[in-house]
């Protein structure tokens, strides 16, 4: 009985969870589960520096009350302006060390180290796991 408490109760917290990035959903724009997040929260990037695998993504949420860019200093990527409480995703598809800046005068630059294939996760295991916690509760 008290087991079964304690799984209920457990159950109730994760929906509330949920239910808090609902509302949040918004702010985050078009970040997806799996993104590696930089926040924007002046004229800086948090972290400055990120590293990930290869292609993996990298989702920047302007949380500044201005618009920002996420500009490569070599040909690569730009995501043109990034209002407030908008997102900006970017897959990189090929290992190195990737510098990016913001194309207004804000002083304000960051780097995307991309390192070789990881192991990546098998999508039918995370999919069916996934499944299951949903239906156990
Ligand atoms: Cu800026």
């Amino acid at each position: 009985m008290k087991a079964l408490a304690a799984l209920t109760g457990a159950c109730g917290i994760a929906a509330a969870i949920v239910i808090g990035f609902g509302s949040d959903a918004r702010a985050q724009g078009g970040c997806l589960p799996g993104d590696t997040p930089v926040t924007i929260p002046g004229t800086s990037y948090s972290p400055s520096q990120v590293t990930i695998t290869v292609a993996s993504t990298v989702c920047w949420t302007n949380e500044d009350v201005i618009s920002h860019t996420v500009t490569s200093d070599s040909p690569g990527f730009d995501s043109g302006a990034i209002g407030p409480n908008e997102t900006f995703r970017q897959q990189f598809t090929t290992a190195g060390s990737f510098p990016y800046h913001c194309s207004y005068p804000h002083n304000m630059g960051g780097t995307v180290v991309v390192t070789g294939s990881g192991p990546p996760p098998p999508p039918a295991a995370a999919a069916s796991s996934s499944s299951a916690t949903a239906s156990s509760c």
